[in-house]
């Protein structure tokens, strides 16, 4: 079995930890590169090694090429596994690593690439035979004409997005021809400003549609498997808040329809590693948007259902081993649920960083956290409000649902605020558990709570 001696990790928080837990599993040691920020963290202290590469600023430390690579050559590890954030998703890291020596865990850089341009992503799933979001085929031109014609075909509503955005960056919605010209100069102008990239693209917009993603592992030998989806759709502002596996009332042969022509296309496009296929679901039909091309924050739900440990998988097939398992292999049992616990003002969601001064973790059957903070920690104010997850299995959903529940009740973290109390509200909401509510249930019902207040 091909493997490793040693990984350096370039993130920090709970993926840094999860990702250290999966190398102790497989017998890698850890080298853990971390801010001044990060210096007193239970998980730097438990990595066999640490190296501080810098100020608390992301652009002075978790986004520091050189001071990485320099933490990798210095401590003699073999190869760099990024996490989420951060550098997870910039093909130049990926061709650095790999360019100084080391193996870069994750994609092919010109994979990296190729989805990070989300022009070039829709046209690669396009003619891989991906189900894709009606629209513009590839960048819209410059003639005001043009693109008039363009969108009258598409049919209105149209949304613009920008090549260089994804994940709710750079994008504009246009209900009237009257709006459109307009809003295109508008977002051209932004994803210049924000991406270093004018080039937008045009897509029938979608009014009402749950995001489901697929999550698929291929190795360097063109294998490839899809380890079922998640539903995402409970989110606010772009954030996911809770997520699950599976999706509530997906009939299970669209799943496996959907999930054939995301392995078909990562066979296609020599597709390495984890990578995640997003896709607007609605009346029925895969509409593709994104690829991901790191491991997610939601994985666990999936490794839940599948009894599959995606980071070690990320690290296996970095290594070059083949899969070791076929798609008929693939059982997907029982539901997952993952909850965010964020330190924030559970209403308000302004951030609530500072020292926790008491914490207890739930625990008992079926129920995983996945946390890097312990009594005494001090959440920094320099980064990401998440402070850890809460995944709840059961041999059903209600089972997940109810475990979670009794989960969140046993939880104790005093000193921040979290959101603990609206994980609270939402598992006992109708619309929560009814199951399948679209992307937009959260805010409406946020909404309509805040009126209610104001009353
Ligand atoms: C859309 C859409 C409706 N129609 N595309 C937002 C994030 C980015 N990944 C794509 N997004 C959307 N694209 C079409 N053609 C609605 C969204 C969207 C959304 C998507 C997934 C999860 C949450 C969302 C919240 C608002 C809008």
């Amino acid at each position: 079995m091909a493997t490793f001696g040693k990984i350096l990790i370039a993130n920090r928080g709970e993926i840094a930890l999860r990702i250290q837990r999966a190398c102790r599993e497989l017998g890698i040691r850890t080298v853990v590169v971390h801010s001044e920020a990060d210096t007193e963290a239970k998980y730097v202290k438990l990595a066999d090694e640490s190296v501080c590469i810098g100020p608390a600023p992301p652009a002075q430390s978790y986004l520091n090429i050189p001071a990485i690579i320099s933490a990798a050559e210095v401590t003699d590890a073999e190869a760099i596994h990024p996490g989420y954030g951060f550098l997870s998703e910039n093909a130049d890291f990926a061709d650095k690593v790999e360019k100084s020596g080391f193996v870069f865990i994750g994609p092919y850089p010109e994979n990296i690439r190729l989805m990070g341009d989300k022009v070039s992503a829709k046209a690669a799933m396009i003619k891989a035979g991906v189900p894709c979001v009606p629209g513009s085929e590839g960048a819209l031109p410059e003639t005001p004409a043009d693109i008039v014609k363009i969108a009258r075909k598409v049919g209105y509503p149209v949304i613009i997005k920008a090549s260089g955005g994804g994940g709710g960056r750079g994008m504009r919605v246009v209900h009237t021809e009257a709006a459109l010209l307009n809003a295109v100069n508008l977002t051209r102008q932004e994803a210049q400003a924000a991406f270093s990239n004018p080039t937008v693209y045009i897509e029938k917009f979608l009014e009402n549609p749950r995001h489901i993603e697929i999550q698929i592992l291929a190795d360097e030998h063109r294998n490839a498997v899809f380890l079922g989806e998640r539903d995402c759709s409970m989110q606010r502002r772009h954030q996911k808040v809770i997520e699950e596996a599976p999706a509530p009332d997906l009939p299970a042969r669209l799943r496996d329809r959907v999930g054939d022509r995301c392995v078909e296309a990562c066979k296609k496009i020599g597709y390495r590693g984890a990578g995640t296929f997003e896709f607007l679901y609605e009346n029925g039909e895969f509409f593709f948007i994104e690829m991901n091309t790191r491991v997610q924050v939601e994985h666990p739900v999936t490794e839940m259902i599948t009894g599959i440990d995606i980071v070690q998988m990320q690290i296996r097939i970095a290594a070059g081993e083949k899969l070791p398992f076929r798609q008929r292999d693939i059982q997907l049992r029982g539901h997952a649920l993952e909850c965010r616990i964020n330190a924030e003002d559970p209403y308000k969601f302004t951030p609530s960083p500072g020292r926790i001064t008491s914490y207890h973790p739930p625990g008992g059957p079926g129920i995983r956290v996945d946390s890097h903070v312990y009594q005494g920690y001090t959440v920094p104010p320099n980064y990401d409000s998440m402070v850890g997850k809460v995944i709840a299995y059961g041999a059903t959903r209600d089972q997940a649902i109810s475990r979670m529940r009794i989960a969140l009740s046993e939880m104790v973290v005093e000193g921040i605020q979290t959101n603990i109390p609206l994980h609270q509200d939402l598992l006992n909401d109708k619309g929560f558990i009814k199951g399948g509510a679209s992307i937009h249930y959260l805010e409406q019902k946020l909404a309509l709570e805040k009126k209610r207040v104001v009353k």
